[in-house]
C-alpha cells in the first residue's frame, strides 16, 4: 500500500523540495497551496521523476477557514491515509516595527502560520490517531526562539509554531503519533521577496553570505521522517554555518 504525505506550501521554496525528498524515499505525496499552476508543474515533475509515486492536490488558501475546511471535507476519505502532514505553508509579511505596521500584514501572518497550521493538524490527526500512526512535521523557525526587531508578529506566530507542537506532542502522549518541529535560520527561497514585496530588497537579505537551500531543510525533513518508529526528533535548530544568531551575519564582501 503506498504511503502518503501530505505538504503544504509545496509549490515553492521548502515545501517544492520536500516533495522531491519524500518522493525520492517512495512517498505519493498530496501538495497544497493557492498557485494551481505551480502544482501542477510539480506534480508533473515529481511523476516523470519518480514514475511509481502517485500525487494529489488541493489548491486553497488555507489561512481561511472556510476554504480549509472545504479542503478537508472534500478529502475526508484520502486524508485517512495520511502518514506524514508537513506543515511547511507560511509567511512573514513586512519588517515594520509594532508602533507603524500594517494591521492587515498582521492578520495574514497570523491566519497563515498559525491558524492554518491549526486547520490542517486537526483535520489530519484525528486519522492518525485512529490508525495508532503518523508523523506531523511542523516548519518553525529560529524566529519561534529568538526575537528580533521588525520581527515581534512574525516571531510570534513561529513561537506559536513550537508552543502547539509541544502542546501536541502531549496530547499524543501514549500514541505513536510524532511530531516534529524543524527551526531554520535563513533559507533562499521565496520567502524575503513576499516578506519585502521587493526583489532586490529580498537579494540584499543573502548578499555576501551563503544562506541554507530549501534542499538543506527537506534534506533534514526527510531524515526525521526516516528514523525508526520509536526515535521522535522533537526539534532541530538549523543555520547556515554564516548566520550565529538571528541578526549576527557574518557578510564575507564586507
Ligand atoms: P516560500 O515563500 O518560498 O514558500 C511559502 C509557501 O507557502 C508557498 O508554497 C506558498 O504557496 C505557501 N503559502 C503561503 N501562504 C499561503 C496561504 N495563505 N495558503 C496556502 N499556501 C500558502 O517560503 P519558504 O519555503 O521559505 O517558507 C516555507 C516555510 O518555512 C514558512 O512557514 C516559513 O515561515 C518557514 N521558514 C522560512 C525560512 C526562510 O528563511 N526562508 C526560515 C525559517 C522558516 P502559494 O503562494 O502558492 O499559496
Ligand atoms: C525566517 C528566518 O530569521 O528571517 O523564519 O526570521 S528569519
Amino acid at each position: 500500500m503506498a504511503k502518503w504525505a501530505l505538504i503544504t506550501g509545496a509549490s515553492s521554496g521548502i515545501g517544492w523540495a520536500t516533495a522531491e525528498a519524500l518522493g525520492a524515499q517512495g512517498f505519493s505525496l498530496f501538495l497544497t497551496g493557492r498557485r494551481t499552476e505551480r502544482l501542477n508543474n510539480l506534480a508533473g515533475h515529481l511523476r516523470t521523476k519518480f514514475p511509481g509515486i502517485q500525487t494529489k492536490l488541493g489548491s486553497f488558501d488555507i489561512s481561511d477557514r472556510d476554504e480549509t475546511q472545504e479542503f478537508l471535507k472534500a478529502h475526508y476519505a484520502d486524508l485517512a491515509h495520511v502518514d506524514v502532514l508537513v506543515n511547511n505553508a507560511g509567511l512573514a509579511r513586512g519588517v515594520d516595527k509594532i508602533q507603524h505596521a500594517d494591521i492587515h500584514d498582521w492578520d495574514i501572518m497570523i491566519d497563515t502560520n498559525v491558524k492554518g497550521l491549526l486547520y490542517m493538524t486537526r483535520g489530519v490527526v484525528e486519522h492518525m490517531v485512529r490508525r495508532n500512526s503518523g508523523h506531523i512535521v511542523n516548519i518553525g523557525s529560529v524566529a519561534g526562539r529568538w526575537t528580533y526587531p521588525g520581527g515581534g508578529v512574525y516571531c510570534a506566530t513561529k513561537f506559536a509554531v513550537r508552543a502547539i507542537s509541544e502542546g501536541l506532542r502531549m496530547d499524543l502522549s501514549g500514541t505513536d503519533v510524532r511530531v516534529t518541529n524543524i527551526e531554520p535560520g535563513m533559507v533562499n527561497t521565496e520567502f524575503s521577496k513576499v516578506r519585502l514585496q521587493d526583489q532586490q530588497k529580498a537579494d540584499k537579505v543573502y548578499e555576501g553570505m551563503t544562506p541554507l537551500r530549501a534542499e538543506d531543510i527537506a534534506e533534514t525533513i526527510a531524515w526525521c521522517v526516516g528514523r525508526p518508529k520509536h526515535v521522535n526528533i522533537q526539534e532541530l535548530v538549523i543555520y547556515p554555518t554564516d548566520q550565529a544568531h538571528v541578526g549576527i551575519v557574518s557578510r564575507r564582501s564586507e
